[in-house]
């Protein structure tokens, strides 16, 4: 059986969709943030790191998203949800789910805690908006004239990749670019989505900014 430690308004709800994409069987556990947003302090007798998601699965026990949807899409994905890795788009796969949390989420991070805490400072805000135009002409780029991001078919990387793009239009970056927020459109429409949300219960990321 899998455990999902989820918390409102965070990216367990990637873990719950990859799970419902895959039909596997799995309970949550929920946690609210609390007013500061943090998570609740309960969530550290988990996972020393106590943040979101934490998983509970085959024994172990897995933080950090990228790595929780890798290993259930390697183990227990039955081929499913990425391409073959001996395919050309496999390389380009694992690319954009380490970018997902990577470069995409340094970025996407940088710029809550500036509009937070009410940074005003010309450097930073010339560097952040520099950031903000490359990245999002890249996943752009990436998408131009395409239905997902890698290959012909969906997988575990537009899900992955998806959350970055719901907290950019939570904090309102990509109002200007359709193909994005088409893209988090049709995602937001497969049934898989659906019944996370259903599952997970109310998920705004607007609640998460300043
Ligand atoms: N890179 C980590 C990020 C984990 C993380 O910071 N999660 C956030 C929610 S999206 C969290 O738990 N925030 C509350 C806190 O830091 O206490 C991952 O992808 O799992």
């Amino acid at each position: 059986m899998i455990t999902v430690h989820h918390l409102n308004n965070s990216k367990s709800q990637r873990i719950l969709w990859l799970l419902e994409e895959l039909g596997l069987a799995y309970t949550i556990r929920h946690y609210q943030r609390q007013p500061s947003l943090m998570a609740p302090p309960e969530m550290k007798s988990v996972h020393p790191l106590g943040k979101s998601p934490i998983v509970e699965i085959d024994g172990r026990v897995m933080a950090e998203s990228g790595a929780i949807v890798d290993y259930v899409v390697q183990r227990h994905g039955g081929g499913r949800l990425r391409p073959d890795p001996d395919s050309g788009s496999y390389a380009a796969y694992l690319e954009l789910l380490h970018y997902a949390e990577g470069s995409a989420n340094t970025m996407l991070l940088l710029n809550m805690v500036i509009s937070k805490f009410q940074v005003d400072n010309p450097v930073i805000d010339g560097y952040l908006a520099s950031q903000i135009t490359l990245h999002f002409n890249y996943l752009e780029g990436l998408l131009n004239g395409r239905t997902y991001f890698v290959g012909d078919d969906f997988t575990a990387a537009d899900l992955h990749i998806t959350f970055n793009l719901q907290m950019a239009q939570a904090s309102r970056l990509i109002e200007d670019r359709p193909a994005l927020l088409d893209f988090i459109g049709r995602m937001e429409r497969r049934p898989a989505y659906k019944r996370a949300m259903e599952k997970g219960g109310a998920f705004d990321l607007r609640a998460n900014r300043a």
